[in-house]
C-alpha cells in the first residue's frame, strides 16, 4: 500500500482528485483543513488536504517510481513540466521560510529599538534600578537628580553603580535623621515635659505613645503621664486609659481648652514626660487646625511629633507637613511600614522638606514595633530588599 496526499478548496474538489487518480479502491485515511500559520498565514489560504492510501499494484501513477515504460514514455513531457513545478513550489517554499525569520528578526529589532527609546537612561542598570525605584514610589525628581550623573559616568561596573546610588540615598536620607529622640534624653527637669502627637484618624498615633511611653517607662525608668483631647472617637479614651493602666500611668482628658492647663499642672510635678494624644484632625478643616493651634498654645515649650502613615500618598503627606508647619515645628513618626509598597514617599519627604523623621513604626505590637529612623534600612528596601 502506499500514501498518496490531495490538496484543494473544497472536500468535494479533493475527494473527486483522488477518485480519479486512484479509483474507487483506495482508502481514505483522513480529510482535514489545514490553517498555515506564522508568516503563511498571510500569503496562503486554509486548504482541505485529504490522505489517501492504495494498492500500488492495482494503481499505476504518472509519477510513481513502478510506472511502466509506456506510461512513461507517452507521459514524458508532463512528468517534466510536474517536476519543474515541484521545484519551483519548493523554491518558494524555501524563500517563504527565509523571509519569515528575516521578518522575525526585523520585528524584534524594531521592538527592541521602541524599548530603548522609552528608556529614561542610556545604562541599562540605571534603568533598572529607575523602574525599581519608581515602582516604589519615590518621585520622578528625585530620581533624576540621584540617577543622572551615574548614567552620565563612562565605564562603570553594576557594583559601582549601585554602591554610588545607595550612597547617594543614604545621603538624602541621613539629613533627614532626627538626633533628638524623646526616648534617648533625660530630662532633669523639675517638671516634666510635654510631648504632643498630631495628625489624622487613624495613623496610629495613641498606638505610637504606648509603644514610646512602654520604652520610657520599663526600660529608663521614666514616668510618663497622659493627657487626651480625643473625645471625638468612641473607646479612644478606653484606648489610651488601658495602655495607661497597664504602664501603671495615670490618664486626663480634656474636654475644652480651659481644660488642659489644669490638668497639665495636675500631673507636670509626678512625671518626667508629659504625653499628649490629640484626635484625628482633617488638615484640610480650618476650624479643626484652629483647635489644634489653641491647643499647643496652652502647652509651655510642647515638643511635637507629626504621625503619618507611610501608605498615604506623597502629595497628601506634603499636604499634611505643610498644613502644620504653618504653626507649629515638629518632627514626624512614619507609621505602618510594613502596610507600604511605596516606601520611596519617606525618601521624597526627605528630598523635599526640611523636617526630621525620628521615629518609623514597623506593625501593630505595642511595645516592640518602632525604631529609630535609619536612612541605611530605607535604602536598602528601595534597592530591593524587605524591611528589617
Ligand atoms: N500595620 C500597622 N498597623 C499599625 C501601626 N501603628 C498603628 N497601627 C494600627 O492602626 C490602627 C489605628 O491606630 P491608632 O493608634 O488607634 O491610631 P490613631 O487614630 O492615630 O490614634 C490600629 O489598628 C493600630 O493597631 C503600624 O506600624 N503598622
Ligand atoms: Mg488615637
Amino acid at each position: 500500500m502506499k500514501i498518496k496526499k490531495y490538496q484543494g478548496e473544497t472536500e468535494e474538489q479533493v475527494i473527486e482528485m483522488a477518485k480519479n487518480e486512484l479509483g474507487n479502491d483506495a482508502i481514505v485515511l483522513s480529510i482535514k483543513k489545514i490553517t498555515p500559520t506564522g508568516i503563511f498565514s498571510i500569503i496562503k489560504k486554509p486548504y482541505i488536504e485529504l490522505t489517501a492510501s492504495y494498492d500500488e499494484n492495482k494503481v499505476k501513477l504518472t509519477n510513481d517510481k513502478s510506472k511502466n515504460f509506456f506510461t512513461k514514455s507517452t507521459s514524458n513531457s508532463m512528468e517534466n513540466k510536474l517536476k519543474e513545478k515541484d521545484d519551483t513550489i519548493q523554491r518558494l517554499e524555501k524563500r517563504i521560510v527565509e523571509l519569515e525569520s528575516y521578518l522575525e528578526k526585523a520585528m524584534k529589532s524594531l521592538s527592541l529599538e521602541k524599548d530603548a527609546n522609552n528608556n529614561k537612561y542610556k545604562n541599562q542598570l540605571v534603568q533598572f534600578i529607575y523602574e525599581m525605584l519608581i515602582s516604589k514610589g519615590v518621585h520622578p525628581a528625585v530620581c533624576s537628580d540621584i540617577l543622572e550623573p551615574v548614567d552620565k559616568e563612562q565605564n562603570q561596573n553594576i557594583d559601582l553603580i549601585v554602591k554610588v546610588v545607595y550612597n547617594k540615598i543614604i545621603e538624602i536620607l541621613e539629613k533627614a535623621v532626627c538626633r533628638d529622640l524623646v526616648i534617648e534624653r533625660t530630662d532633669n527637669k523639675k517638671e516634666a515635659k510635654s510631648i504632643v502627637f498630631l495628625g489624622t484618624t487613624g495613623v496610629g498615633k495613641t498606638t505610637t505613645i504606648a509603644k514610646l511611653s512602654s520604652e520610657l517607662i520599663m526600660n529608663r525608668g521614666a514616668k510618663v503621664g497622659f493627657i487626651t483631647s480625643d473625645t471625638y472617637r468612641i473607646a479612644a479614651v478606653e484606648q489610651l486609659k488601658t495602655y495607661a493602666e497597664i504602664l501603671g500611668s495615670q490618664v486626663e482628658v480634656v474636654y475644652t481648652i480651659e481644660d488642659v492647663k489644669e490638668k497639665i499642672n495636675k500631673l507636670k510635678l509626678i512625671n518626667d514626660y508629659i504625653f499628649f494624644d490629640t484626635a484625628g484632625r482633617s488638615h484640610k478643616n480650618e476650624k479643626n487646625m484652629e483647635e489644634i493651634k489653641e491647643l499647643l498654645k496652652e502647652i509651655e515649650n510642647p515638643e511635637v511629633y507629626l504621625v503619618i502613615s507611610s501608605t498615604s500618598n506623597f502629595e497628601d503627606i506634603e499636604n499634611i507637613i505643610n498644613t502644620y508647619s504653618r504653626f507649629t515645628k515638629f518632627n514626624i513618626i512614619f507609621t505602618k511600614i510594613d502596610e507600604t509598597d511605596t516606601i520611596g514617599t519617606i525618601l521624597n519627604i526627605a528630598y523635599k522638606t526640611k523636617y526630621k523623621i525620628a521615629y518609623v513604626t514597623v506593625g501593630q505590637n505595642v511595645p516592640s514595633d518602632i525604631e529609630k529612623f535609619s536612612g541605611e534600612k530605607i535604602a536598602k528596601v528601595l534597592l530591593g530588599s524587605m524591611y528589617k
